[in-house]
């Protein structure tokens, strides 16, 4: 099925001038870029994104890296584009992502863990309202 999922190049990835390797994975695999910008996210943004995790120890921690620098916010499109981009970027603890995956290769840590992408339809629905207006997304 042709799904939409929401991806986010990492501050950590911006200063590390990884933005056109990683979006060459994408590119290489079939998948289609039909959204993209480059933002930095306030800290209501940045709560909002990852409310899904207020209240636990690395809440803070993760904010604070989210509102360091720009990031790049994509709307990736394609057959099964949800699990695919996830099985692409690898495990969220990049100690445990395996070589190959976008985290197994670029990251060690966390919260710089390089890239983010939507886990299920719903968070994907909701991240993609998120970060863009409908009109700018170019669906094929
Ligand atoms: O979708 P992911 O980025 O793979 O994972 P997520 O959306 O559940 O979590 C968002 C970010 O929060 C993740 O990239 C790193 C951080 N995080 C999540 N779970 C943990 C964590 N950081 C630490 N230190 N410990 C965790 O259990």
């Amino acid at each position: 099925m042709k799904e939409r999922t929401f991806v986010a190049l990492k501050p950590d990835a911006v200063k590390r001038k990884l933005i056109g390797k990683i979006i060459e994975r994408f590119e290489n695999k079939g998948l289609e870029i039909v959204a993209m910008k480059m933002i930095k996210l306030d800290r209501e943004m940045a709560e909002k994104y990852y409310e899904e995790h207020k209240g636990k120890e690395f809440f803070e921690k993760l904010v604070n890296f989210m509102t360091s620098g720009r990031i790049v916010a994509m709307v990736i499109e394609g057959e099964n584009a949800i699990s695919v981009v996830r099985k692409m970027i690898g495990k969220t603890n990049p100690a445990e992502a395996e070589p190959g995956t976008i985290r197994g290769d670029f990251a060690l840590t966390t919260p710089d863990n390089v890239i983010h992408a939507s886990d299920s339809k719903e968070s994907a629905e909701r991240e993609i309202k998120l970060f863009f207006k409908e009109d700018e997304i170019f669906s094929e």
